[in-house]
């Protein structure tokens, strides 16, 4: 077989002593965040993670290798140039092809499982677009999470999605959505979407027990762990809901489908609430970062 993975150091000594380890994504920085506080958050996310006793191992594909665990010269590279954004449906084109590019959840998911990591810090998953029924727009975030047995600790879906239809395509393809904390599904930039979720953990042990009851299962499956944002840095769901709706209206006049919607609607957005999208996204991201570390710890103990 072709050798496609190059664990980093850290990364390969951690999983090898079955330490804890924590999965973190790149299409985040790379299309997700402008430069240079994208660079600055994937340093403090990993500081977060090592802090609270796990290994990060952010993951892109560089030169046509899955890198887990990138050096901060790579960090840098993929902060600051621009590279392709690969979705599960794009990675074996970037392996085949060597080439360099930032993955989504979905392929993170699939390059952890290959790595044999078991947890996954992001902001928010993709799932189903608002105007799913003339476009057909389904992350593939989704069909991955189904596929690989990760945890993915995130602050729900991203709120521009259409977020009942979201749960309704997670609970069809039977990854549990745990609420940590509370009994409704986050909205990302926002604590509440007001949509109730049935399954709630309130620590990092409960969360891993449910890790180990889905590998005793047999279950090939991810978990979505929706960790609300914090209060005090929370963008108020109403004013938000603003943003969003500007926001599409002025994609669709723009064309913007596809790959390129949701990167366009996160730097849209960016402007439309003068930077506050930013900074409740990186403060999420960080929250997340460490919960998933905590999740990893109780995993491995
Ligand atoms: N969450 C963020 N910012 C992002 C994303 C998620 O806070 O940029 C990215 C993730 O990488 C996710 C992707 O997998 O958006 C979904 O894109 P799409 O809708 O094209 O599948
Ligand atoms: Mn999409």
């Amino acid at each position: 077989m072709m050798p496609v993975l190059r664990c980093s150091l850290d990364v390969r000594r951690a999983l090898e002593r079955s330490e804890p380890v924590v999965a973190l994504e790149t299409t985040i920085l790379s299309h997700g965040m402008p430069h240079p506080q994208n660079l600055q958050t994937a340093r403090e996310v990993e500081s977060i993670v090592r802090q609270a006793g796990a290994t990060p191992a952010t993951i892109a594909v560089l030169a046509g290798a899955v890198c887990v665990g990138l050096d901060d010269v790579q960090l840098e590279h993929v902060a600051k140039d621009p590279m392709l954004k690969l979705g599960a449906s794009d990675l074996a084109f970037a392996v085949a092809t060597a080439a360099d590019g930032a993955t989504t959840v979905g392929a993170t998911v699939q390059c952890a499982a290959l790595a044999g990591i078991a947890v996954f810090a992001t902001g928010g998953i993709g799932g189903v677009h608002r105007d799913s029924a003339a476009s057909m727009d389904v992350s593939g975030d989704l069909d991955a999470v189904a596929t690989s047995p990760v945890a993915v600790v995130c602050a729900g879906a991203k709120a521009i999605l259409d977020l009942p239809k979201t749960l309704q395509a997670l609970e069809t393809r039977g990854i549990p959505v745990v609420g940590y904390g509370t009994d409704t599904f986050p909205a990302f930039w926002s604590r509440s979407s007001g949509l109730a979720l049935a399954l709630r953990c309130d620590t990092p042990r409960e969360v891993a027990k449910i890790v180990r009851a889905q590998r005793a299962l047999g279950q090939r499956c991810g978990l979505v762990v929706a960790n609300p944002i914090a209060e005090r840095d929370e963008v108020p769901q109403a004013e938000m809901e603003r943003a969003i709706d500007l926001a599409l209206v002025q994609a669709a006049a723009a064309g913007v489908t596809g790959k390129a919607l949701t990167p366009w609607l996160l730097d849209r957005l960016l402007a439309l609430t003068s930077g506050r999208s930013l900074s409740a996204n990186i403060a999420l991201v960080r929250a997340n970062a460490r919960l998933a570390a905590e999740v990893a710890v109780a995993i491995a103990s």
